[in-house]
C-alpha cells in the first residue's frame, strides 16, 4: 500500500497550487474590523491562522477533515474485534484528508512501534524526577530532551533547503508520537509505583501499546477507551493553547520535539488540558462535601458554592463552543454501552442537568455546556486509572496528533515566523482619543 509519506508528497504540491491561487484570487481581501477588547480579550474570534486539519464550529462542534466524530467513528478502519476508531487513521485523517484502508493503519501501527524506544539518557532524566514533580512536567521535559536525535535539527544544521523542510518534520513528529507511549508509560510507572516497563508489541495498535505500558493491556473495554480517547482528544482546530502554541514555536523552525514541549506546558494549564484532572478533583470534593447519593438541590447548592468562592466550574465552558461539545457525548455514550451503572458516571450525568442552568442564572460564562474535561476521568477512572494527575498525559499522547499533523504542513506550506503586533494601553489611548 502507498505509504503515508509517499501520499503526503503526492498531495504537498497539490496544495501549494490551491493555497497559491485562493491567496492570488482573495490575499488582498479584509475580514473585518479588530476591535480594542479583542486585544485585551485573548483574541476570541480574531482570524489569524490557516489550519486544514480540523474546524471547530460552535453549534456543531469539532470536524477532522470535514468529518464528524460519529461520522470518523463509522469510517475510519478498527481494530480486529474493535468498535472504536483506531487513532492511525485518524492522523491519515489529519494529515492528507483521506480515509486509509486498514492494511495501510496496520503499517503506521508497525512503523510506531518499530520507533517507539526513547534514548536511555531520557529514561533517567524520568527516572531522576521526584515523584512529587506533576506528571505534566516530566512529560514535557522528557518530550524536549527528544531535540538530541531530532532529524530536522540536524537537517537544517546541513543546510537543508527550505522546500525540503516538510521531511524531516515529518520523520521527527512520526519518532514524537511513536515515543509517547514509552514515555507517559515510564512516568507512570515512577510516580504511581507499577513496577517494571513491558516492552512495546508491534503486532498491536498504537493505543493497545499505550494500554499494555500503563498495566491495562489485557483491559479490552479500556483499550477500546483508549483508541476512541486519542481520536477525539487529537485536535480542535489550530487556535487552541496547544495547537496554537506548538504551531508558533514551529515558526521559528524549532524542531516538533521542541514545538511539542512547548504545546505540552500550555496543555498543562488548569483552563486548558489540566481541567480533566480539575473535574475529578472537584467531583471528589464534592461527593467529600454532600455524600455519594446527593439530592439535586445539595448538588446545586455545591455548584453555586464553588461560583461564590471565585472559582470556575471544570469541564463547563469554552471559548469557542457554544453547545455541549461532540467530545463530551462521543464519551457518554460509549459510558452508555459499557459502564451505564457506573456511579461516577451517574453523577457526571446529574451535574449536566444542574450546571448548566446555575452557569446562565450566574450570568458570566458565554458557554454553560461541558467540554470534553467534563467527562473523560470518570471513563479512565472506571477501568481502574484513578490517578488524576496523570490525566493531562494521556490528553497529552492524544494532541500531538493533531500538532504534529499542523506542523508537517506548515513546513510544507512554508509557513513564516509567526509575529502579531502588540499595543500599550497608552497608545490604545492616544489612537483611538478623537474616534
Ligand atoms: N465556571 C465558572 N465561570 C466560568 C466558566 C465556568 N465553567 N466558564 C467561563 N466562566 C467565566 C469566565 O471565567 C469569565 O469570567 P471573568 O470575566 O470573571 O473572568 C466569564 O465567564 C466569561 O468567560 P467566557 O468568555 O465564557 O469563557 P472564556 O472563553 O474566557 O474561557 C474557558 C473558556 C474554557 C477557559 C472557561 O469556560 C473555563 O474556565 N472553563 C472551566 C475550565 C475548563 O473546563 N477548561 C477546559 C476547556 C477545554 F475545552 C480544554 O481546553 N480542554
Amino acid at each position: 500500500p502507498v505509504s503515508l509519506k509517499d501520499r503526503l508528497a503526492e498531495l504537498i504540491p497539490v496544495e501549494l497550487e490551491k493555497v497559491k491561487r485562493v491567496r492570488a484570487d482573495h490575499g488582498k481581501k479584509a475580514f473585518g474590523p479588530v476591535i480594542v477588547d479583542q486585544l485585551y480579550g485573548g483574541m476570541r474570534g480574531l482570524p489569524a491562522l490557516i489550519w486544514d486539519g480540523s474546524v471547530l464550529d460552535p453549534f456543531e462542534g469539532i470536524r477532522f477533515r470535514g468529518k464528524t466524530i460519529p461520522e470518523c467513528q463509522a469510517l475510519l478502519p478498527k481494530a480486529p474485534g474493535g468498535s472504536e476508531p483506531l487513532p492511525e487513521g485518524l492522523f491519515w485523517l489529519l494529515v492528507t484528508g483521506e480515509i486509509p484502508t486498514q492494511e495501510q493503519v496496520t503499517e503506521l501501527s508497525k512503523d510506531w512501534a518499530a520507533r517507539s524506544a526513547i534514548p536511555e539518557f531520557v529514561e533517567e532524566i524520568l527516572d531522576r524526577c521526584p515523584p512529587t514533580l506533576h506528571p505534566m512536567s516530566q512529560f514535557s521535559l522528557a518530550v524536549t530532551a527528544l531535540n538530541h536525535n531530532s532529524a530536522f535539527a540536524k537537517a537544517y544544521a546541513d543546510g537543508i533547503p527550505k522546500k525540503e523542510y516538510w521531511g524531516p518534520t515529518f520523520e521527527d513528529s512520526m519518532d514524537l508520537i511513536a515515543k509517547l507511549p514509552n514515555i507517559a508509560g515510564r512516568v507512570y510507572r515512577n510516580v504511581f509505583g507499577q513496577g517494571k516497563l513491558p516492552a512495546i508489541d508491534a503486532s498491536k495498535d498504537y493505543s493497545h501499546n499505550l494500554a499494555t505500558l500503563l498495566g491495562f493491556g489485557d483491559n479490552e473495554g479500556f483499550v477500546e477507551l483508549l483508541r476512541l480517547y486519542i481520536t477525539i482528544h487529537s485536535d480542535h482546530e489550530g487556535g487552541n493553547v496547544s495547537a496554537h502554541t506548538g504551531k508558533l514555536v514551529g515558526s521559528a523552525l524549532s524542531d516538533p520535539f521542541l514545538a511539542y514541549g512547548a504545546a505540552l506546558n500550555g496543555l498543562a494549564g488548569p483552563l486548558h488540558g489540566l481541567a480533566n484532572q480539575e473535574v475529578l478533583l472537584w467531583l471528589r470534593k464534592m461527593q467529600n462535601t454532600i455524600g455519594e447519593d446527593a439530592s439535586d438541590e445539595a448538588v446545586k447548592e455545591y455548584v453555586w458554592s464553588t461560583l461564590r468562592g471565585g472559582q470556575v466550574v471544570p469541564g463547563y465552558g469554552h471559548a469557542v463552543l457554544r453547545k455541549t461539545d461532540p467530545r463530551y457525548t462521543a464519551q457518554r455514550e460509549f459510558a452508555l454501552k459499557h459502564l451505564p451503572d457506573d456511579k461516577l458516571f451517574k453523577l457526571v450525568g446529574q451535574i449536566y442537568n444542574i450546571v448548566p442552568d446555575v452557569l446562565l442564572e450566574a450570568g458570566k460564562a458565554k458557554n454553560p455546556w461541558p467540554n470534553v474535561d467534563a467527562h473523560s476521568g470518570v471513563l479512565l477512572s472506571h477501568y481502574g486509572l484513578t490517578q488524576m494527575q496523570f490525566y493531562t498525559v494521556l490528553f497529552g499522547v492524544s494532541r500531538a496528533f493533531g500538532v504534529a499533523a499542523q506542523l508537517i504542513w506548515d513546513r510544507a506550506l512554508g509557513a513564516p515566523l509567526e509575529r502579531p503586533k502588540s499595543y500599550s494601553t497608552d497608545a490604545i489611548d492616544k489612537m483611538f482619543r478623537d474616534k
